[in-house]
């Protein structure tokens, strides 16, 4: 078992039942020209959480974690888009329509794809999600049981948004999380702060929040251990 610091209290794991969920980290979120400004937001706001999220991702691939990327967005036929969601915000120019990156939030194009700081590799699953929850009308949970995964360390954006979304559906579905507190990001400081609040207060009552510099000793550990023979080969040779 390893054990990463966090509040409420220390996050203990077991290395072979834990996932890293990567949420949302697209350009039409982090970039101007995409859904996140259409809404009216500051995308410059999300970057920061780039940076230590590059170095969790690193340490997670060298200690043999399982890593998932999932990616909010629709089918160009927008089949899959609830006209409620469409019609929110009475945007000028909403998903589906034509923006500098591509049809906004559709499937394939440049806008939806993952930041290439955040590339993901073959071998880890990316769960194209059609609402804020990685669970809803996708396969994630069939992924996740299907590595007898339990815990799960939580990234990406936004916080109030897809990541506290995800964080709840998986709560009620057994799993626990932890939120590195540097690497969630969101448009609103002030739900930044209160989001990370509300996962942690009432003894950790959706989970665990932490941050990057307290998990990355963590999981260098595990990968020391691994590259002293236990990594099955199957994964070596991926990488
Ligand atoms: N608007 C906002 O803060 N977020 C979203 O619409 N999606 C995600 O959080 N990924």
């Amino acid at each position: 078992m390893a054990i990463i610091p966090a509040e409420p209290y220390d996050f203990t794991f077991d290395p072979a039942s834990i996932a890293l969920v990567i949420i949302d980290m697209q350009r039409d979120f982090v970039y101007p020209g995409g859904f996140g400004e259409v809404l009216g937001n500051d995308t410059s706001l999300l970057l920061k959480a780039v940076p230590p999220t590059e170095k969790v991702l690193e340490a997670a691939r060298k200690a043999g974690l399982y890593i998932i990327h999932t990616r909010e967005g629709h089918r160009a036929d927008l089949s899959d888009l609830w006209p409620a969601k469409k019609a929110r915000g009475r945007l000028k120019t909403t998903i589906g329509e034509e923006g500098p990156m591509g049809r906004i939030l559709v499937r394939g194009e440049h806008g939806h794809g993952i930041i290439d700081e955040l590339k993901p590799r073959p071998g880890e699953p990316v769960v194209d999600k059609p609402g804020k929850g990685a669970f809803y009308a996708t396969d994630f949970s069939e992924l996740l049981k299907s590595r007898n995964i339990r815990q799960l360390i939580v990234c990406g954006v936004t916080t109030e948004v897809c990541v506290t979304t995800t964080v709840r559906e998986a709560n009620d579905r057994g799993y626990d999380c932890l939120v590195l507190d540097d690497c969630v990001a969101s448009y609103f400081p002030e739900f930044q702060d209160y989001a990370l609040r509300m996962i942690k207060a009432q003894g950790g009552i959706f989970g665990w929040v932490s941050n990057s510099a307290k998990a990355l000793p963590v999981l260098e550990k595990i990968r020391s251990k691994k590259s002293g023979g236990q990594r099955p080969a199957r994964r070596r040779a991926a990488e």
